[in-house]
């Protein structure tokens, strides 16, 4: 790949790294029983759905390839994931026709936003593996959300929820200040941008 190649797929203010920084509020969660994990579709659907964790582990997983840019400003080409094509878990739910945005819900509360357009996106995706080795606990064990076009904080790590909504409403960083969409290459880091 040409030098100008990779300057294209750089958004404006972002620098590479090779390494995979660690960033999120709060605690990392160590599961001592996944059995009480699961993962819940709710709020604009026909009849909200509950997927336990063996179930989840058992959906068909594709590979996914992309790059992300983290708000903080580094950005990390080339990630190879395994993961679950959001299509793959949309077929437990019938989405109402008012449901327009997205509120993915992480352990301990904590959220983030984005329209539903986004969400269906078939770059974004349930992510389990990444460059070869399941997520670390660190990293978003054992579930968590990849949206690679827009800023890394979309991407939810300790996933639970995916709850369809008619408004838009902001998630925890869009609450304190973070743009409401997050489009890396318009430079959306604030919500003044
Ligand atoms: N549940 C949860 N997910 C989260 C966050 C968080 O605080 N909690 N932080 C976000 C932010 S700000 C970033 S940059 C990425 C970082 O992911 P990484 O630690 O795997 O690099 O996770 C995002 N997902
Ligand atoms: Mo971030």
């Amino acid at each position: 790949m040409s030098v100008s190649d990779i300057g294209s797929r750089v958004p404006p203010g972002q620098r590479l790294t090779t390494g995979f920084p660690v960033l999120h509020h709060g605690e990392v969660p160590y599961y001592e029983d996944l059995s009480r994990w699961d993962l819940k579709l709710f709020g604009l659907v026909e009849e909200e759905a509950t997927i336990p964790f063996d179930e989840f582990m058992s959906l068909p997983r594709r590979e996914f390839v992309n790059d992300i840019h983290c708000v903080t400003t580094w950005s990390k080409l080339d990630n190879v994931w395994e993961g679950v094509a959001v299509s793959t878990v949309m077929e437990r739910v019938k989405l109402k026709p008012e449901a327009k945005y997205v509120m993915l819900h992480a352990e301990h509360g904590w959220t983030t936003n984005l329209p539903l357009e986004d969400f269906l996106r078939e770059t974004s995706f349930f992510g389990l593996k990444h460059n070869g080795e399941t997520l670390t606990p660190e990293h978003g064990y054992p579930v968590r959300m990849v949206v690679p076009h827009l800023y890394f904080w979309k991407s939810a790590k300790w996933l639970r929820g995916v709850e369809f909504r008619a408004t838009d409403k902001p998630g925890f960083w869009e609450r304190n200040g973070y743009h409401m969409y997050g489009d890396p290459f318009l430079e959306q880091r604030y919500d003044f941008d």
